[in-house]
């Protein structure tokens, strides 16, 4: 088949999660064409199947906000027609279900059908898109595209309390490709990090206020008082500086490290024994399943779609927002002894290969032949 995928394609979930995919559907032997405003941070066009179209938005001095939906949803149209591109799949509702739907609506005209699959990651639907400045716009756009799929059950019952939907809502969970995990903790060059006495935590995210950083400097303050430790933060965001600023006070510069936002993500994961995430919302938590194939244990939060990805007690702990005692208990059981922590890993693991992108490919595939379908009964 020939696809195209609209994402963001920075370093959040959505982009990672829609990346993987269409690379995965390349090497299925489908041809993939990514549709977005820069070549997304993980994609590497090494590929004759995957190509990268770029949308320009032209800047004009009458425009106080630059119409990226209108730039979007023209290059759709350019590249339908160009490539006889047979369906298109929007991860993130705003603005790619609108523009998206823009496109399939100037397509029509022509007599093309185009097939659309949304994709809901998360704050789409539980932040931004619920928020009257956008909603009439996402609930019209979700109803309008022919199959709808979200990342986990809680983000379908979010959008159907939310929202007026008259669609059926297809689970199909984030995923991981763990033929690309391979590294052993002998080559993990742990000794750059950390003494050999100490354990490695470590909490990836885009640092906005949602991911709750402050607790996880928090119970991280509260650990190295009890097992001496090294926290690893990875991203970037608005909470960075002040983040920065409490552990300065807190007088643990010297144990804490900022990588920034890096594409080393899996090296970083390999040396760690704990990764935080004490999110106030989360659909999914797909860092979290990174850090688990990494055999690296969790302690969440038990919002949203967590609990359908970490087992509490088995893969790691879950703990109500906000309850750092509760999460401080959790990482201490877990990195306070040597077995106990090898269990941890070998479990989390086990249950991230759940999650092992041979397994949910064949369910997005299965949606593509089912839109296909429609497309075919259209024409
Ligand atoms: O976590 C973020 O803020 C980024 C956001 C995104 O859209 O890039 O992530 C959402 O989508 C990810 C991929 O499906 C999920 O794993 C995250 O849980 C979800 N984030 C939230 O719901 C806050």
């Amino acid at each position: 088949m020939k696809i195209a995928i609209v994402c963001y394609p920075t370093f959040g979930g959505s982009g990672v999660v829609a990346t993987e995919l269409g690379i995965a559907l390349a090497q299925r032997g489908h041809e993939v064409h990514f549709v977005t405003y820069r070549q997304p941070v993980r994609l590497e066009l090494l590929s004759n199947n995957i190509h990268f179209h770029e949308v320009h938005v032209q800047e004009y001095p009458l425009f106080h906000y630059q119409p990226y939906e209108l730039a979007l949803s023209s290059k759709l149209v350019d590249t339908v027609k160009m490539y006889g591109i047979d369906l298109l799949h929007v991860h993130y509702a705003i603005p790619h279900a609108y523009a998206g739907y823009m496109a399939k609506k100037m397509l029509e005209e022509e007599g093309i059908q185009l097939p659309m699959i949304t994709t809901l990651h998360g704050t789409d639907i539980t932040l931004v898109g619920k928020h009257p400045f956008y909603k009439p716009a996402v609930n019209f756009s979700i109803n309008q595209s022919d199959v709808v799929t979200s990342v986990s059950q809680s983000l379908k019952e979010d959008t159907l309390s939310f929202f007026e939907i008259r669609k059926d809502i297809h689970v199909i969970p984030n995923f991981i490709d763990k033929r690309k995990y391979t590294r052993t903790p002998e080559n993990c060059q742990r000794h750059l990090m950390a003494d050999a006495d100490e354990r490695i935590i470590t909490h990836i995210s885009n640092f906005r206020k949602v991911k709750r950083v402050r607790d996880v400097v928090e119970v991280f303050y509260k650990v190295q008082q009890q097992i001496p430790s090294k926290l690893i933060l990875v991203g970037e965001g608005p909470e960075r500086e002040g983040v920065e600023l409490m552990i300065e006070e807190l007088g643990i510069v010297d144990k804490v490290i900022f990588l920034g936002n890096s594409n080393e993500i899996e090296h970083i994961l390999c040396f760690s024994d704990l990764f935080l995430l004490p999110s106030e919302k989360e659909s999914f938590g797909l860092a979290a399943l990174e850090a688990m194939i990494n055999k690296t244990p969790v302690i969440s939060s038990n919002t949203g779609g967590i609990p359908e990805l970490n087992v509490h007690g088995e893969s790691g702990f879950l703990s109500d927002v906000g309850d750092i005692d509760s999460m401080v208990g959790h990482a201490l059981t877990i990195l306070g002894d040597d077995t106990v922590l090898q269990g941890f890993k070998e479990r989390a693991y086990d249950r991230a290969l759940e999650f092992d992108l041979l397994r949910i490919l064949p369910m997005y595939e299965a949606v593509y032949e089912s839109a296909y379908e429609m497309r075919l009964k259209k024409a």
